[in-house]
C-alpha cells in the first residue's frame, strides 16, 4: 500500500516547492511537485525530482562519528550517541568563556524548525558568540530596504501579465525555475524578455536580447537607463512627486550617465541602452525579476538600490504586473522571536561574527575556540578557502558538524553528528521567491540513527544543564509557535492554519496585488526613498552610486581575466555534488572561456588549465564557448574540494573584501589569469 506524504522543498531556492512523497513499506520510493500549489504546478528541478537518490545515497552519514586521523584528512571511527554528546558537552564546557563558542549556519535546510530555533535557544541560552549570517543576500536585503523599506515587491504569478521583463543577473531556467514558467506565458502573450548578465546563460539564450554588461557594472546602467528616461521624459511625474523622495538629487546624479559614459563601464554599445530605455519607459506594465548574482561585487548593494529606483520614475508600481522583485521574504515572517528566544541572552551581548571572513575569523588568535557547524558547508562555500582551510585545520579548534554527508567541512570535524533530512523530520517554511507558508511533514522514520537538528540541539542542552522549559518543546510545537504571528491574522486563525497546513500543505498569505500603486513603502517616510537619511547617516551620500570592483580586471595586469562563479543548474551550492547522476549532468569542474582569450593564451577546449591568483590555483577543464564575453570567465558551481581535479574549487581564488552594504562576500568581484596546467 501506498501513501503520500505532503512536504516543502528545503533548499535555499526562492521556488520553495510543495512536494508529495509517495512512501511503500516505510520506504520513500518518488518525490513529486504538488500540482495543487500553484507556484510549484506539479513541476519539480531535476534535482530534488531525484530526492530518494540524495537520501538513500550509500554515504548518507547515519552514525555519529569521532575523528582518529589528523584534521582534514577524513578519518573518523563510529561511536555511540552518549559517547559523542558527552564529548561535546564536556569540550564546550571547557572554554574559557562562552563567547569562544562559535555557532556557523545558513540555509542548507531553510526551515524554521531545523534552521534557527532549538539551535539559537541553545546558543543564547549559553552566551556564545552570534553570527552575521551574510554569506548570500544581506548585501542586495539591505539594499532593498534602505530603498523599499522591506525584503517586499512584486508577487512573482504576475510577472505572467508583464509585458515587458528585465531579467536583471539571473539565470532563471537554473535557480528560479517556476519564475521562468510565468516568463514563459508573458512572452507566449507577446511580452518582450530582456536578460542582462555578463554571461549568456540559458536564460540569456531564451531571451529576445541579451546585454552582455561587464561584472559589477549593473548601477552604471541603472543610471543610464534613469538618463534616457530623464532626457526623453519618459517619466510619471505624478508618482515621482507623490510617492519617492529625493529625486532632485537622484535625477542630477543621473544626468551624469549619458548612455555613452556607461557603454564604456559596461562594455556594451551606447544604442543597447538606449533601445532598453525606450522600451521600460513605453511598456505597461513591466517588471524587474533581480536576483542575488548582482551584488556578489563590491558595489552590489548600491547597484540594487539604483535598480530599485526605476520601477518608481516609470510607474510601474502601479500595476500589479509591474515593479520588481529580488525578495518576498518579509510578507512572510514568522514569529521568529518565539523561536529564537533571543531574551533567553539576558543582559550579555556576546560579539557578533561575520560568516563571510570565517577565514580572517579562525586565523585570528584566541577569537574562537569551539565551532558547531549545521545546514553549511563553509569549507567549500565560503570565499578565500586556503585561509578557510587553515583555520578549520587548527588542532586547538574543536569542531562539531552535523551533517548529512561526509562533506569538505566535516572532513574537519572532531565530531559528525549525523542529521535527518526533510523526508525524515518536521518542518515549517516561508519562502523568498513567493508568499505561501509550507508545513513538510516526516514521510519515513530517521535513515540509521539520525536525529533532526532541532532534536541534537535539545539533547546537547540538557547535558549542558541548560534547564529553561523552551528546551522541552518538540518539533510539531515548534511549527505551531512559528505560526504565532500577528502577520497571518486576522483571516488565518493559527488554529485554522494549522489545520489547513495538514489537509493542503500549504497556506497563501494575504498579500495586496499591487503593493505600492498607491505608495505605502514601508520606509521612514512612506516613500521610494532615492535619498535615504539613515544610509546618509552610516556613509556616503544617501544617494545610489557605482562603484567599481576592488579587483578591476586590467589587460596589461598579472590578473587580466574577470572570474564570476555562478551557481550549476544541477546542484544547489555545494549541495548534490555528491550524487552521480547530478554530477554527471555537469561532467567536470570547469571554465568558461571566449575563443578570443582562449586562442590569446594557445589555450583549446577541453584542456585542463590552472585558474590562479595570488590567492591560490584551481585546476580544471577548459570549455572555449561564446557564453563568455571577452575578458571575463565563468567558474562554474561550488564543487566539493576533494571532488575537484587539485582538491580545491573556485573559492580558491575568491577574496574576503565585504560589499558596500550588508557585509556580503564579493564572490564575483575576482580577477585571475589562465595557464594551461602541465
Ligand atoms: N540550480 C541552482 N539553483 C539555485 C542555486 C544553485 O546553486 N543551483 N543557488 C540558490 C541560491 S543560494 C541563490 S542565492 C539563488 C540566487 O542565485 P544567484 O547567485 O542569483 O544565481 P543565478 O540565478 O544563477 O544568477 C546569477 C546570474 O548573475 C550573473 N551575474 C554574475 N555577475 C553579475 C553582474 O555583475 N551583473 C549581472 N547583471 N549579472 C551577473 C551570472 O552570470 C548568473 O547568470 O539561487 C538559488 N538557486
Ligand atoms: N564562489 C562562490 N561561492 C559561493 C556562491 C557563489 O555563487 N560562488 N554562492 C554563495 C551563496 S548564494 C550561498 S547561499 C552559500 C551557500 O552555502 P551553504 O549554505 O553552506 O550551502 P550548501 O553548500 O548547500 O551546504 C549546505 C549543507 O547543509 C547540509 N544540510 C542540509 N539540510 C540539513 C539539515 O537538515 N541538517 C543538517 N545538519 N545539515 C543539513 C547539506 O548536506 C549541505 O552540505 O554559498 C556561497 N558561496
Ligand atoms: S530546489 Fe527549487 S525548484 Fe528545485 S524543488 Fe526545491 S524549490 Fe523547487
Ligand atoms: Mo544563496
Amino acid at each position: 500500500m501506498s501513501q503520500h506524504v505532503l512536504g516543502a522543498c528545503p533548499h535555499d531556492c526562492p521556488d520553495t516547492c510543495s512536494l508529495i512523497t509517495t512512501v511503500q513499506n516505510g520506504v520513500a520510493i518518488k518525490v513529486q511537485g504538488n500540482a495543487q500549489h500553484p507556484q510549484t504546478a506539479g513541476v519539480l528541478c531535476a534535482k530534488v525530482s531525484r530526492y530518494t537518490e540524495r537520501t538513500y545515497h550509500p554515504e548518507r552519514l547515519l552514525y555519529p562519528l569521532q575523528r582518529v586521523g589528523a584534521k582534514g584528512s577524513g578519518q573518523f571511527k563510529r561511536v555511540g550517541w552518549n559517547e559523542a554528546l558527552d564529548t561535546i558537552a564536556q569540550r564546550l564546557k571547557n572554554v574559557s568563556h562562552p563567547e569562544k563558542i562559535l555557532p556557523y549556519s545558513y540555509a542548507g535546510t531553510m526551515g524554521k524548525v531545523q534552521g534557527e530555533a532549538m539551535a539559537a535557544r541553545f546558543f543564547n541560552a549559553l552566551g556564545a558568540a552570534r553570527l552575521d549570517r551574510t554569506i548570500c543576500a544581506s548585501a542586495g536585503s539591505e539594499a532593498l530596504t534602505y530603498t523599499l523599506g522591506d525584503k517586499v515587491g512584486m508577487q512573482v504569478q504576475w510577472f505572467a501579465e508583464s509585458k515587458l521583463i528585465l531579467i536583471w543577473g539571473s539565470n532563471s531556467i537554473a535557480s528560479n525555475l517556476h519564475f521562468w514558467r510565468l516568463a514563459q506565458t508573458a512572452k507566449r502573450a507577446g511580452a518582450k524578455l530582456v536578460c542582462i548578465d555578463p554571461r549568456r546563460s540559458e536564460t540569456a539564450d531564451k531571451c529576445d536580447v541579451h546585454l552582455p554588461i561587464r561584472p559589477g557594472t549593473d548601477a552604471a546602467l541603472a543610471f543610464a537607463l534613469m538618463h534616457e528616461l530623464i532626457v526623453n521624459d519618459w517619466l510619471d511625474h505624478d508618482y515621482i512627486a507623490q510617492h519617492t523622495l529625493g529625486w532632485p538629487a537622484l535625477r542630477e546624479r543621473a544626468l551624469q550617465w549619458a548612455p555613452e559614459k556607461a557603454a564604456a563601464v559596461c562594455g556594451i554599445e551606447a544604442q543597447q541602452i538606449r533601445d532598453l530605455a525606450r522600451d521600460y519607459g513605453n511598456t505597461q506594465p513591466a517588471a524587474i525579476r533581480l536576483n542575488y548574482g548582482m551584488q556578489r561585487v563590491r558595489g552590489g548593494g548600491n547597484a540594487v538600490r539604483a535598480i530599485a529606483c526605476l520601477p518608481a520614475l516609470v510607474g510601474a508600481w502601479r500595476h500589479r504586473a509591474g515593479g520588481l522583485l529580488l525578495s518576498a521574504s518579509g510578507f512572510s515572517r514568522l514569529n521568529t522571536a518565539g523561536l529564537e528566544r533571543p531574551d533567553l541572552l539576558g543582559a550579555r551581548r556576546p560579539p557578533i561574527h561575520n560568516m563571510s571572513t570565517i577565514g580572517q575569523l579562525l586565523n585570528t588568535p584566541q577569537a574562537v575556540e569551539a565551532l558547531v557547524v549545521y545546514n553549511s558547508n563553509p569549507v567549500a562555500v565560503a570565499p578565500d578557502s586556503a585561509q578557510v582551510v587553515k583555520g578549520f585545520a587548527r588542532e586547538d579548534l574543536f569542531t562539531v558538524v552535523l551533517e548529512h554527508f561526509q562533506t569538505d567541512t566535516a572532513d574537519y570535524a572532531d565530531i559528525i553528528l549525523p542529521a535527518t533530512t526533510q523526508l525524515e523530520h518536521w518542518d515549517i517554511h516561508t519562502s523568498y521567491g513567493h508568499t505561501d507558508v509550507l508545513l513538510n511533514q516526516p514521510a519515513i522514520a530517521p535513515l540509521g540513527e539520525a536525529k533532526p537538528n532541532a532534536q541534537i540541539f535539545r539533547e546537547l542542552a540538557a547535558r549542558m544543564g541548560l534547564t529553561d522549559p523552551c528546551f522541552q518543546e518538540d518539533d510539531l510545537s515548534l511549527c505551531q509557535t512559528a505560526l504565532q504571528t500577528p502577520k497571518l491574522r486576522p483571516s488565518h486563525a493559527p488554529s485554522a492554519t494549522w489545520a489547513h497546513l495538514l489537509e493542503h500543505g500549504f497556506v497563501s498569505l494575504d498579500v495586496p496585488d499591487a503593493p505600492f500603486a498607491q505608495g505605502g513603502f514601508p520606509t521612514p517616510s512612506g516613500r521610494c526613498e532615492f535619498l535615504s537619511e539613515r544610509l546618509a547617516q552610516i556613509s556616503g551620500d544617501g544617494l545610489p552610486q557605482h562603484l567599481p570592483n576592488y579587483e578591476v580586471a586590467q589587460p596589461e595586469g598579472p590578473y587580466p581575466l574577470a572570474m564570476i562563479s555562478p551557481p550549476a543548474r544541477n546542484f544547489l551550492n555545494s549541495s548534490f555534488v555528491n550524487v552521480k547522476s547530478l554530477r554527471d549532468m555537469e561532467g567536470e569542474p570547469l571554465l568558461e572561456m571566449h575563443p578570443s582569450d582562449a586562442s590569446a593564451r594557445g589555450l583549446l577546449d577541453a584542456q585542463t588549465v590552472q585558474v590562479f591568483n595570488d590567492r591560490g590555483v584551481y585546476v580544471c577543464q577548459l570549455h572555449v564557448t561564446d557564453r563568455a564575453r571577452q575578458g571575463v570567465v565563468h567558474g562554474l558551481g561550488i564543487w566539493w574540494r576533494k571532488l575537484g581535479r587539485n582538491g580545491t574549487n573556485v573559492n580558491e581564488l575568491t577574496h574576503q573584501h565585504l560589499t558596500d552594504l550588508g557585509r556580503a562576500p564579493a564572490f564575483y568581484d575576482c580577477a585571475v589569469q589562465v595557464s594551461a596546467f602541465a
